[in-house]
């Protein structure tokens, strides 16, 4: 292990991230070799000619790209690309900054939609803009490390990845390039989800469809900021910089700063969701790195996969689900009321001082049966 009093990171070792990380045993490790050292030897690709073909284009959390809620028709391959991007981000209100790594520029990185059965075919492009290795785990996937084996490239390099999506269910996708820098590229952003439809549609478990009206993908943030003698947030020069610090953060397991997409706010005000009362709503929720408990303030799941997948019975009437980190949660919920609803994680520390609240602006008509003020506040008889 380096000596972390003395390990200054260089561009060339964090182009070697992943043969630093065989320091600590890690399964990846840099170059063309990569596939073999995780013990993957891939065939000539399937022809799968016979197969229609879609391409879809990605859009940025919190919405998520048109889809079919279920199909009649067959497998298809569909096509997406993830450019990967280092960027420097705001991530709080004072403006505290990250170079934070990411998927199509975004934190969290866009939801995908298929269906059970189709296959996923990957683009993966990490321009000669960036400086490090980067590749994709996809929980969704079988085997190379969720296609992580397969998919570790240079800046400058692309690579394609085809897998099946065999399970239903919504997944967390994530760089995992090999030992330090797995946690590291994650909690600098760089995760996602995919979501995976039963062909038939989601279901509550007694053969009755559930349909949504809307769609908000919510992705969860740890991050990990350094701070000077004084106690400020520290800024770096670049990525590599920072990294010496950030892992001394990191390995106090205690975040400092837990925000939805990416930053303190970015689903509040003017970024809240929006709804109507009647409208029915599912929320994507994911975590890569760490436990998280949603809840919506004012209202419940209706139906929840708390653990994400759709052959599971939905959980009904939930005030509060449970995320592992590392997965990726769905709730179903149809408004009654009209209003401002935060949405957050039950760790109310979490939510109102490190950041992770959002909002839902909910249009309509008050129903006083639900809730009323039956008498205004009054001074004490
Ligand atoms: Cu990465």
């Amino acid at each position: 292990m380096n000596d972390p009093e003395n390990f200054t990171v260089s561009r060339r070792a964090l182009l070697a991230g992943a043969a630093l990380a065989g320091v600590v045993g890690a399964v990846l490790s840099s170059g063309p070799s990569a596939a073999e050292d995780a013990g993957v030897v891939t065939g000539p690709a399937p022809d799968l000619a016979h197969l229609p073909r879609r391409k879809v284009e990605l859009v940025d959390p919190p919405f998520v790209h048109a889809h079919e809620q279920a199909t009649d028709r067959g497998p298809e391959v569909v096509e997406f690309t993830l450019v990967i991007e280092e960027k420097e981000m705001v991530i709080d209100e004072y403006g505290t900054t990250v170079h934070a790594m990411t998927f199509n520029g975004t934190v969290p990185g866009p939801l995908m939609v298929v269906h059970e059965g189709d296959y996923v075919e990957l683009t993966l492009v990490n321009p000669d803009t960036n400086l490090m290795q980067h590749n994709i785990d996809f929980h969704a996937s079988t085997g190379a490390l969720g296609g992580g084996g397969l998919t570790l490239i240079n800046p400058g390099e692309q690579v394609k990845l085809r897998f099946k999506a065999t399970r239903a269910g919504v997944f967390v996708y994530h760089c995992a390039p090999g030992g330090p820098m797995i946690p590291w590229h994650v909690v600098s952003g760089m995760n996602g989800a995919i979501m995976v439809l039963p062909r038939k549609g989601l279901t509550d478990g007694n053969g009755q469809p559930l349909h949504y009206d809307r769609i908000y993908y919510v992705g969860e943030q740890d991050f990990y900021i350094p701070r000077d003698e004084q106690g400020n947030f520290k800024a770096y020069a670049d990525v590599g910089e920072g990294y010496d610090d950030m892992l001394r953060v990191m390995k106090t397991l205690t975040p400092t700063h837990v925000v939805f997409n990416g930053a303190v706010g970015a689903l509040t005000g003017e970024n809240a969701m929006q709804a109507a009362v009647g409208e029915t709503v599912l929320f994507v929720h994911s975590q890569a790195n760490r436990d998280t408990r949603p809840h919506i303030i004012g209202g419940h799941g209706d139906y929840v996969w708390a653990t994400g997948k759709f052959r599971n019975t939905p959980e009904v009437d939930l005030e509060t689900w449970f995320i592992p980190g590392g997965a990726a949660g769905a709730a179903l919920y149809t408004f009654r009321q009209p209003g401002i609803y935060a949405y957050v994680n039950h760790n109310l520390i979490e939510a109102v001082e490190l950041g992770a609240t959002a909002h839902i602006l909910v249009d309509g008509d008050w129903n006083d049966d639900l809730m009323t003020q039956v008498e205004p506040p009054t001074p004490i008889a």
